[in-house]
């Protein structure tokens, strides 16, 4: 009986805690900042400085209304937003006056929806999945496919969690095949980016005989979540988390830009930022990040055999190719146009989808320390890229999940185009 008592009373403490672990972006506001993209990497940073609790939803929106710097503001700081703003004489206007509801309708859908799924296999196009969902996944597929599918743990997040790796051959034990490197999940908060990276798996495994000519002489390596702490602290948190959940040197600011990590060309303040506070934080030292250092290890472990290099995040309908850091252009620059040329009229062909493709430098904006510049820079790739897939939802980065058929159908359309141009033109 005592422990009855016991037990419910914890549970009663435990209960309120369970609720508010949950951030619920309560009166939570949208600006949209009408900044020109050349202005707004010092924008940001100013306003990062002096509003550490901003949160910037920097990304490489394309086209007129959705280059607009969005910026989520806590309610305490909106009335100050305002008035710094009008003081730089930055346009601005709110485009969602409370972030709630929104967040909130798309989480429940999302948990409904799951309910019907029979885990741990996937439904990829009914519902969004966490980590530890992906990982559970992954290893029923040895299972599934004993000649053709390999789980291999390449380390551990941070917060410990098992980072996971699947290679997928066509089973024919023919060893060493040149390989293409697909990794999703960067940044947290891009979730089309999983989503997309389980589609080319299931792709590969369970519909092989309509895509066995992408396995005949290659073999494919594929990582669906590298930054596995912010992917979850989006599930279980804040959705629009972007960084890893490693704590830095400012007690206020948590986490740093995978994306700006790597060791090659680290550490220019054009194109990254030394600020933890900052979205593009890049770290004290380059890999100074448990998760870069695996997608590292990854890439350096096929670096004598890797064709393509294809990092899939969102948004903004781009395929961008290095270099970030500089705007000179890489050797080759224009064999890698021409695979994201295929890419893009394969695109436009089937859905009518618009994509730019180009160097990062000159379409999007400077990056310094991101994985395609490691890639093609250290790893050895033929051809290293990002991939941003299109946006859908309130911010870009926030799809239903009755968008997902149609973001991840048309990207495998323009995914598979550029892998059949690869295998053209480095045949094995
Ligand atoms: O800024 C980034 O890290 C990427 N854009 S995002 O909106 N997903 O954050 C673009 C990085 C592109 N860099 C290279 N391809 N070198
Ligand atoms: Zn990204």
């Amino acid at each position: 009986m005592t422990s009855l008592v016991a037990r419910c009373l914890i549970l009663l403490l435990v209960q309120p805690m369970l609720i508010f672990a949950w951030q619920d972006y309560k009166d939570f506001k949208v600006f949209e900042l009408h900044t020109p993209q050349a202005e707004q990497e010092s924008l940001v940073r100013k306003l990062s400085q002096e509003k550490p609790l901003l949160d910037f939803m920097r990304s490489s929106g394309n086209g007129t209304e959705t280059s607009y710097l969005k910026v989520i503001v806590p309610p305490e700081e909106a009335k100050d937003l305002v008035s710094i703003l009008e003081g730089y004489h930055v346009k601005h206007r709110v485009v969602i006056e409370d972030l709630a509801p929104l967040v909130q309708a798309q989480r429940a859908d999302n948990l409904k929806r799951k309910q019907r799924i029979q885990l741990p296999h996937l439904e990829v196009l009914e519902a969004f999945y966490t980590h530890s969902e992906i990982n559970d996944y992954l290893d029923t597929l040895p299972d599934r496919f004993p000649k053709r599918a390999q789980v291999k743990q390449f380390g551990w997040s941070y917060e410990r969690r098992p980072l996971k790796v699947l290679t997928i051959t066509n089973g024919d034990g023919r060893r060493n095949k040149p390989v293409i490197l697909v990794d999703g999940t960067v940044h947290a908060r891009e979730w089309i980016s999983p989503s997309m990276a389980l589609y080319i798996i299931q792709q590969l495994l369970d519909n092989y005989v309509e895509n066995q000519e992408l396995l005949a002489d290659f073999d494919w390596v594929i990582v669906p979540v590298v930054n596995a702490d912010g992917y979850e602290y989006t599930h279980t948190d804040s959705r629009y988390w972007r960084k890893t959940r490693r704590p830095t040197s400012n007690p206020e600011c948590v986490g740093t830009d995978l994306n700006r990590n790597f060791g090659y060309e680290w550490g220019h303040d054009e194109g990254s930022s030394a600020d933890p506070c900052e979205d593009i934080y890049r770290g004290e030292q380059p890999f100074d990040q448990p998760e870069s250092q695996v997608l590292r290890d990854v890439l350096l472990h096929y670096s004598d055999r890797l064709t393509w290099y294809l990092s899939l995040h969102s948004y903004g309908n781009y395929f961008l190719l290095p270099w970030g850091y500089t705007k000179d252009f890489p050797d080759h620059y224009q064999d890698m146009m021409s695979v994201a040329e295929a890419g893009a009229m394969a695109i436009i062909h089937s859905t009518n989808g618009i994509y730019t493709w180009g160097s990062t430098y000159y379409v999007l904006y400077p990056t310094s320390g991101d994985t395609a510049d490691f890639a093609l820079g250290v790893a050895n790739a033929t051809v290293a890229m990002t991939m941003e897939l299109p946006a859908a939802g309130f911010l870009g980065f926030d799809p239903w999940v009755s968008h997902i058929d149609g973001l991840v159908t048309e990207s495998w359309v323009g995914v598979r185009a550029m892998a059949a141009e690869v295998i053209r033109r480095y045949p094995a």
